[in-house]
């Protein structure tokens, strides 16, 4: 069976989560359950980022411990993902056990190695990026992410010789396999790397909120060093090497452009380092923008994610954001624009197929549904749409996916508008056109599974069909005909009951 290892970023604790955190979340969930459809075995990972000076001063000025902040912002993203419905198999804190002893056992082996040495580093420091710059780096003297002011920072620490690294890096990212994607992503790190590639001060003495250098406990791992090592803890990586080179081949990274630096080249670097020879594939978003500028939790256009929930459902929520952002390049989020999305493809189109098929069937075939017809314009047409979703799917473009099946869905409205098996008698011709309606809502169900698993469910369950859309396997359950007749169907409340502002 074939593996798929997914991992979102592990957001750091200093604030709650928003809805940019949301949309990486929702778009790993959906292309897992897009894995486990197509019977590969799935492991789901996401968590936080809980070490940091970032952290340890939200901490005072909550006037709390580090780790009582963690522990409960941490419990936010828990139940975020929670009610967002988020299917992953584990969530890792990086102040847990499991997590020091594999951040000690992989930066110890590329110590010994011969990667890491001791000097002292002086630089401009942004907190809110947790990250050294030069000057050449900033942009009128400020953080060029968060324009603001950085610190002046002065530690001895050790360094990791990421500059040794940048032929393997090139030959990797220069490669046959699709170690980036979108494509400009992939470019960009090799930019980097071709820009010249300086070590790295990874580990600090001014604080001690972090994991200690397990051969000098005068100081802590810097945190995007810690950070980034969760994605091999929680595989095995300390205690059970085997489970770890059973998934680590299987690894995809999903994450936004602002840390692709971190992980399209210090990360690989560092396993490099560490004898891990194999490399991750990265899948990079670009940002949700409100009003041009990234939408954060700081930011002015804060919204969170169970807002959207109150007003959509959850499923209203995961569809709006993954079919109204293209993943890759950046994408303008908008209220207006979930409503719009809301309403003609959940309310009118799916919901409207539903129960406008249940109807009819209860009318005309005493609420039995009938076959399909073998040689259907609709099933040429559901073919397409498989064959396009499936691949839009494999290649991360989860709007591209849902455009298509979406299609689908709109092409079977038209047809019941054209053939109006409400105005026909009892008989084979209404049957063949109520069978073909229902066969498409079996395959819809399967393959808006990814992103919305209970309503395709439930439109699963009306229609008479036993266990569940996500209990099937692809390709095999998306070939025309499965449907069997003979199952009752049942009319019920809208799936999607239509959306109204509150004026
Ligand atoms: O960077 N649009 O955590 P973080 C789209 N702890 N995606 C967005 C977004 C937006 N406006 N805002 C955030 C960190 N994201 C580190 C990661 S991983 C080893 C350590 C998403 O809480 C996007 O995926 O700042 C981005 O990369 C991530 O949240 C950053 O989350």
């Amino acid at each position: 069976m074939a593996k798929f290892y997914a991992t979102t970023p592990i957001y750091y604790v200093n604030d709650v989560p928003h809805v940019g955190h949301a949309y990486a979340t929702i778009t790993t969930d959906a292309v897992s359950r897009w894995h486990r459809l197509l019977g590969d075995d799935v492991h789901f990972l996401t968590g936080t980022d809980e070490h940091g000076l970032k952290i340890q001063r939200a901490a005072e000025e909550a006037g709390i411990e580090p780790i009582e902040h963690a522990t409960k912002t941490s419990a936010r993203f828990q139940q975020t993902w929670e009610l967002l419905n988020i299917s992953n198999d584990d969530f890792i804190r990086t102040t847990e056990d499991r997590h020091r002893q594999a951040v000690q056992k992989l930066l110890q082996k590329a110590y010994d190695n011969g990667y890491i040495y001791e000097a002292t580093f002086e630089g401009p420091y942004c907190v809110p990026c947790e990250a050294y710059y030069t000057d050449d780096d900033l942009v009128e003297g400020n953080c060029p992410i968060h324009k603001r002011p950085v610190e002046h920072m002065v530690e001895d620490n050790y360094f990791f010789k990421l500059s040794a690294f940048e032929d393997q890096l090139t030959e990797w990212l220069e490669g046959d396999d699709p170690s980036i994607s979108p494509t400009g992503y992939r470019n960009e790190a090799l930019g980097i790397v071709k820009g010249g590639l300086r070590d790295l001060s990874i580990t600090r003495t001014s604080i001690d909120w972090g994991v200690p250098v397990p051969w000098d406990t005068d100081h802590v791992f810097y945190v995007w060093y810690d950070a980034l090592i969760n994605y091999a803890t929680a595989i095995g990586y300390h205690d059970d090497p085997d489970r770890f080179d059973e998934w680590w081949p299987a690894t995809h990274h999903f994450l936004g452009k602002d840390i692709l630096r971190f992980h399209g080249v210090y990360w690989p670097a560092m396993l490099l380092a560490a004898g891990i020879t194999q490399l991750p594939q990265l899948h990079v978003s670009g940002f949700l923008l409100v009003g041009g500028e990234k939408m954060s939790k700081t930011g002015l256009n804060k919204i969170e994610p169970s807002e959207l929930v109150e007003d959509f459902g959850v499923e209203g929520f995961r569809y709006a954001m993954l079919r109204n952002h293209s993943f890759g390049p950046d994408s303008d989020f908008s209220y207006e624009g979930i409503v719009e999305r809301y309403n003609t493809d959940l309310a009118n189109n799916f919901g409207n197929l539903v129960s406008r098929v249940a109807t009819v069937v209860s009318k005309k075939c005493d609420g039995i549904g009938p076959a399909p017809t073998p040689d259907a314009t609709l099933a040429s047409q559901a073919e397409v749409a498989y064959r396009e979703a499936s691949k839009a799917w494999d290649g991360v473009q989860p709007s591209v996916a849902l455009e298509a099946t979406w299609r689908l869905i709109r092409e079977t409205n038209e047809y019941l508008q054209e053939t109006e098996p409400w105005k026909m008698d009892p008989g084979p011709e209404v049957d063949a056109v109520l069978g073909n309606a229902l066969e498409v809502l079996r395959i819809v169900s399967i393959l808006a599974t990814p992103a919305i698993p209970t309503a395709a469910a439930e439109a699963w369950r009306r229609i008479g069909l036993s266990g569940t859309p996500a209990d099937q396997r692809l390709p095999e359950a998306a070939a025309w005909g499965g449907y069997p007749g003979g199952l009752a169907v049942e009319t019920g409340d809208p799936l999607f009951p239509r959306f109204k502002p509150s004026a």
